[in-house]
């Protein structure tokens, strides 16, 4: 069965579990990252001490969108991930996409809804 290790209050953890219960793929999920640490057999999966990462079988792999095309094209080949390289590349893009819009609200976000109203700092 897939295994994904990442906390889910990761966006990036949350669009790979998200994905697999879209495709119906059954999977267990381990907290990891943040307050839960990464153990030192995480590491050795991925040592950018980064979230998630998947073991699929045989399988290890981080970095999310690498994560979405290789569950895309393994198990949902056609519903999801379209042969023709056109109609891929509109997926693709919009996948890529989603990183430089992560970094253009990071500061936003992370000043605006993780932190306390005297914790802020809204200079960055
Ligand atoms: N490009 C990477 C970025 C991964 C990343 O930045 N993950 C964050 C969570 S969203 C992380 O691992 N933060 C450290 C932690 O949670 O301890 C990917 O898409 O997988």
């Amino acid at each position: 069965m897939l295994t994904i290790w990442g906390r889910l209050n990761s966006h990036n953890v949350k669009k790979v579990a998200w994905f697999a219960q879209e495709i119906g793929l059954p999977f267990v999920r381990h907290d990891v990252g943040m307050e839960h640490g990464m153990s030192d057999a995480y590491l050795a999966m991925n040592p950018n001490r980064l979230i998630p990462t998947i073991e699929d079988g045989d399988v290890v792999l981080w970095e999310s969108n690498a994560i979405l095309r290789y569950l895309a094209h393994r198990y949902a080949p056609e519903e999801i991930y379209p042969a023709d390289p056109a109609q891929r590349a509109q997926g693709d893009k919009w996948m890529d996409w989603q990183f430089s819009f992560a970094d253009a609200q990071r500061d936003a976000f992370i000043q605006l809804v993780r932190r306390q109203s005297g914790q802020r700092n809204l200079q960055v």
